[in-house]
């Protein structure tokens, strides 16, 4: 990724024209550029250009995309068969990250959610079972047939793939029997030889992507030991993973400065590059009781209107800049910080307000802190 001085970053400042003054600040990506770059997941409404004050923002601020749906199983491979695949969102965001010189990210291959029910079944309907080898072999054919003419197609294009995805278990105490999510469909059927098959085949498909491991909340301490024996045990056997993505779906409190340095801390051991891969910030008040990653409970704990005010809002642009302060004292192991939407309107939480952009893209006061923080941050 290219890297300019400071001072030159400066002129390559955006013109902001608000309220018929016009302002100059500097933009995410070219603030950052010296550390990592700076990515966002995208919707089909930005890279089909029909947003396009989505669009602007995105090219202006940002020099990375994934894919916030359109290539997960349930897009891609709808139904079963060669003829089931539909690639046609797909290949409009390849299309956008290449047009705007983006560094384009996959997401994702192997998820227990997302993904149709019939991956899961026989030809009748009947679940498929760990016990039964043939219902093995079908479960690992398709795995193999998703992901060679995934990654293939793509090969070149997209640069990093996140190849397996949450696959470990949630809790708080830490049992070294159960380290994987037990009631994943892939879990049940194929246990952990999914995930090296899957790395071992996305690595077959595409030698030069950088082939990552996501989840969320490994910052607690109990998930962090999870992933640890996971990678190490995958590291063993020589299972082309090359990086640790950690999504950081974060609230006002947690994690705090110290919480999520000495969580980069421990997970740096693993000799791994690491990405930030799906980074908001919860602001609503209720919002701060879920480490969840789940849709539905994370709208149940936002609904209370609070995040919307000036103070939560200020705690936001305070949470940015701690976490921001930590990801650059890891600048050396940090490869990528990707925000996991670009306004408040197109997030995931949306009641919670967690990005730098307001619900009318509208730039945010945690914009301005974070990008202080790029400035004062001491890199020669
Ligand atoms: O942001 C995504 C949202 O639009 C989808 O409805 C949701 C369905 O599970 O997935 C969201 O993205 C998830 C990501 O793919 C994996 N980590 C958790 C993210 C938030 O749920």
């Amino acid at each position: 990724m290219k890297s300019f001085p400071r001072s030159i970053t400066c002129l390559l400042a955006l013109t902001l024209v608000s309220s018929g003054q016009t302002q100059t600040q500097p933009t995410l990506k070219a603030a950052f550029s010296r550390d990592f770059p700076i990515g966002v997941a995208v919707n089909e409404r930005q890279f089909t250009g029909r947003d396009t004050h989505g669009v602007a923002i995105i090219t202006n601020q940002f020099n990375s995309i994934s894919p916030e749906n359109a290539l997960k199983w349930e897009s891609v491979h709808p139904r079963p068969g060669t003829n089931g695949y539909d690639f046609s969102a797909a290949d409009a965001y390849v299309d956008f990250g290449e047009k705007h010189h983006m560094l384009i990210v996959g997401h994702t291959l192997a998820w227990h959610s997302q993904t149709p029910r019939w991956v899961f079944e026989d030809e009748n309907g009947r679940p498929l079972r760990g016990t039964n080898a043939a219902d093995r072999a079908l479960l690992l054919e398709r795995l193999h047939d998703h992901i060679l003419t995934v990654v293939g197609r793509y090969k070149g294009r997209i640069k990093i793939w996140d190849v397996v995805n949450e696959a470990l278990s949630d809790g708080d105490t830490f049992n070294d029997r159960v380290i994987l999510r037990q009631w994943s469909p892939w879990v049940r059927v194929l246990g952990d030889e999914f995930i090296s098959k899957a790395f071992e085949w996305a690595h077959e498909a595409d030698p030069d992507a950088i082939l990552r491991y996501n989840d969320y909340s490994v910052e607690n301490e109990a998930k962090r030991k999870r992933l640890i024996v996971l990678i190490k045990k995958l590291q063993e056997k020589h299972v082309p993973v090359m990086a640790i993505g950690l999504q950081t779906h974060a609230n006002l409190t947690w994690p705090s400065p110290a919480l999520e340095d000495e969580a980069l801390t421990d997970i740096a051991k693993l000799g791994l590059p690491m990405h930030i891969t799906e980074l908001d910030v919860n602001a609503s008040a209720a919002g701060q009781r879920t480490q969840s990653a789940d849709v539905a409970e994370n709208a149940r704990a936002s609904r209370d209107g609070a995040a919307a005010s000036a103070e939560a809002q200020a705690q936001l642009a305070t949470q940015y800049t701690n976490l921001f302060k930590v990801f650059l004292k890891h600048r050396d192991k940090i490869k990528l910080v990707t925000f996991w939407g670009v306004t408040d309107a197109d997030s995931w939480r949306r009641d919670g307000r967690p990005l730098l952009f307001d619900l009318e893209g509208n730039p945010k006061p945690a914009l301005a802190d974070v990008l202080k923080i790029a400035q004062a941050s001491g890199s020669p």
